[in-house]
């Protein structure tokens, strides 16, 4: 029977489940990626599990987000990674030498395989042809730890490529307008997989661009077929032997199919404050704005990156605008510098950010009140800038530097009539610059015993769930609305240095909704807590979208939070809810919504049956008298680690420890 390339990578990897989309399925994972903000708490857990080296082909730790250095917390992450990597047989990409998702791609990624990153980006590498797909870092920890990977075995959307881009039209306009069809809901529980003519025209760190933001549509991952451009690209990077070819079958069984015509394409962008919030830049052209950054793991390739100095090849940035420029890896950079386009950029006036995530995890760079910022990365929640009311705009690397210089969003494909200039077409290198220097391998496994791991007091192990009660008593400590994502659940920015420190960290649970004077969520929680009654979160549609971060459930988690009640829960933010013991409810009538309150009662007198084998459970309002039908979609996994007080717990004793 003709099948997906999706499927066909599934096929190979199945270890348990069939292959019938919409059941549960468990995949071998042949490389993890898992970088700092999320990886202290992944190697914490897997040396909870007692696992001493990792059973992985191939384990690669990267330090690229937090890397601000204010105060000790972040070294003492940085030297904890480093050295719990070289004692459990695991890569260490050095702080410097680029963002995970394009260094991974450079020098890691290979097509076929199955890749699992704590990262919610990890789908880039489906540029290239892998099954990438991101998860929290207990669920990485335990694919190091050899544990297969369980997921819904997905649907799979085909996205039909024609016709080829236009000068100044750019990969990041395919997946700007794959938002505006698909958007950011309801895609949970499919993959996208590209194919037809169109794809040939696309260089690998295009087509990565695609699929890493393709992260925002809420799906378990995209990917591009393998093909002479993928082996073009593996042969520059010196990894020839890593490709082999891979293509859907002619009449692969797609769910749905969207055709997108690239020769019809325009720049575009996504404005504030949603990814999924588009407008074709024409509309929105000659808007004043103060500031630009270019980079992040969507945008900063090395064809990104020559395009944008070329375009600023004697010119310069408007004296209105700051300019802001992060390569995405030490690759690009030293290229950069050796070719002098990294000089023609500091001539025009951009400000140049090390390699690494920088401002598109809010380090640094917050825009001034009340002003426009432009930037090439793939998330604008609210926010997320690290400035309240932020209005962030994310756009192609054509868009961005064409309006850096112009003082104004810009169509780029005006530059043309405005100065003169034509599209710098940039032909990729037929040789990358290799230098692998800032990636260490790993102590032989004979020596790691005596490999010392240094943890600095900062590092604290979280604390594990307590067992589900048999019947719940709660209170409603905070009811959202629809599209809250990760970031206000658990922020990241100024906040990130605290993320190996649960007690700390988890002060800054939906910070957001403080008030000032106010007790905090927090304050609420541990409260609540000290009672015995647990806290309850009602939200509304997609309640978790965006980042991976198993912060936003182990935070809550130990504030005393039990129950999740929303209209829907994005994949990753489920797994993470059920891995530290938090049960995902949905709401059987999305009418019911409306009728509770914040601060309600409530009671599940039936919580720990229901988990056991029901697929709804009865909740009762105790504030505003009445009861409710709520959702559990559960698989049997979900429920035996729910009752078995979370994934670590279930792990150790499936592993009999
Ligand atoms: C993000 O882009 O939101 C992050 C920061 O990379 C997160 C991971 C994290 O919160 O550490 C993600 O995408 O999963
Ligand atoms: Fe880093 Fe931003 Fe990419 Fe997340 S989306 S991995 S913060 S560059």
């Amino acid at each position: 029977m003709a099948q997906t390339l999706t499927y066909k990578i599934l096929q190979k990897h199945l270890v348990e489940g069939e292959l019938k989309a919409g059941e549960p399925i468990g995949i071998r994972i042949d490389q993890t990626l898992t970088q700092d903000a999320t990886g202290t708490t992944a190697f914490l857990l897997f040396e909870s599990m007692g696992t001493a080296r990792v059973q992985t082909d191939l384990s690669v730790s990267y330090v690229d987000h937090n890397m601000s250095q204010f105060g000790p917390e972040n070294h003492n992450d940085h030297l904890y990674l480093k050295t719990i990597a070289a004692k459990s047989g695991v890569y260490h990409s050095r702080p410097g030498n680029g963002i995970c998702h394009q260094v991974h791609l450079e020098r890691f990624g290979k097509p076929g395989a199955t890749l699992l990153g704590s990262d919610s980006h990890t789908p880039t590498g489906g540029g290239i042809g892998m099954l990438a797909i991101g998860a929290g870092g207990m669920d990485v920890a335990v694919a190091m730890g050899g544990g297969p990977f369980f997921m819904t075995c997905p649907k799979v959307i085909g996205v039909e490529l024609t016709g080829k881009l236009d000068d100044w039209v750019a990969s990041k306009d395919v997946i700007l307008k794959l938002l505006s069809i698909l958007t950011t809901k309801g895609n949970v529980g499919c993959v996208v997989e590209y194919f037809g003519k169109g794809v040939e025209t696309l260089t690998v760190p295009q087509r990565a661009t695609i699929t890493n933001m393709g992260a925002e549509l809420g799906v378990t991952t995209s990917i591009f077929p393998s093909d002479a451009m993928t082996e073009k690209f593996l042969i520059a990077q010196g990894r020839d032997d890593d490709y082999q070819p891979l293509l859907a079958d002619l009449d692969a069984p797609y769910d749905r199919v969207i055709e997108i015509n690239l020769s019809e394409l325009e720049p575009m962008a996504a404005c504030p404050s949603s990814p999924d919030n588009i407008a074709p830049i024409s509309e929105i052209a000659g808007r004043k704005l103060n500031q630009v950054v270019i980079g992040s793991c969507t945008n900063s390739s090395y064809a990104d990156m020559m395009m944008v100095a070329e375009t600023l090849k004697e010119r310069k940035v408007d004296p209105m605008v700051e300019l802001g420029i992060a390569l995405g890896s030490k690759q690009v950079l030293q290229m950069l510098a050796e070719n002098g386009a990294l000089a023609t950029m500091i001539a025009a006036g951009a400000r140049i950010i090390e390699s690494g995530c920088g401002p598109c995890i809010g380090q640094g760079f917050s825009p001034a009140d009340g002003t426009v910022t432009l930037r090439t990365f793939n998330r604008n929640f609210p926010g997320r800038t690290g400035t309240k009311g932020d209005q962030a705009y994310l756009v192609s690397p054509e868009t961005a530097v064409a309006s850096a210089i112009m003082g104004e969003i810009t169509d780029p494909r005006d530059m043309k009539n405005m100065m003169g200039l034509g599209y710098p077409r940039i032909k990729m290198p037929r040789e990358f610059l290799i230098d692998d220097s800032m990636i260490d391998a790993p102590v032989p496994a004979d020596q790691a015993g005596r490999a010392e791991v240094l943890r600095g007091p900062t590092i604290v192990v979280p604390e594990s769930p307590k067992p589900l009660p048999k019947s719940l008593n709660g209170k409603v400590l905070l009811k959202c609305g629809d599209k809250i994502t990760t970031d206000h659940i658990m922020p990241a920015g100024a906040f990130l240095k605290y993320r190996s420190n649960v007690p700390q960290y988890s002060k800054y649970v939906f910070n957001c909704f403080n008030k000032e004077g106010k007790p905090t969520f927090a304050d609420r929680g541990l409260a609540l807590k000290k009672q015995g009654i647990a806290g309850i979160v009602v939200g509304g549609d997609s309640y978790g979208q965006g980042s991976s971060r198993e912060h936003a459930a182990l935070c809550p988690m130990y504030l005393g939070v039990r129950v999740v009640i929303a209209k829907a829960i994005e994949r990753i933010h489920k797994a993470n809810l059920i891995n530290f013991c938090i049960v995902p409810i949905e709401f059987g009538n999305p009418a019911d919504y409306d009728k509770i309150n914040h601060d309600d009662a409530l009671e599940i007198p039936d919580l720990l049956d229901a988990v056991k084998d029901k697929d709804s459970v009865t909740i009762l309002d105790k504030t505003a008298g009445f009861g409710f039908a709520g959702k559990l979609s559960l698989s049997q996994r979900d429920r035996d680690i729910l009752l078995a007080g979370g994934l670590l717990t279930y792990t150790r004793k499936k592993a009999g420890k």
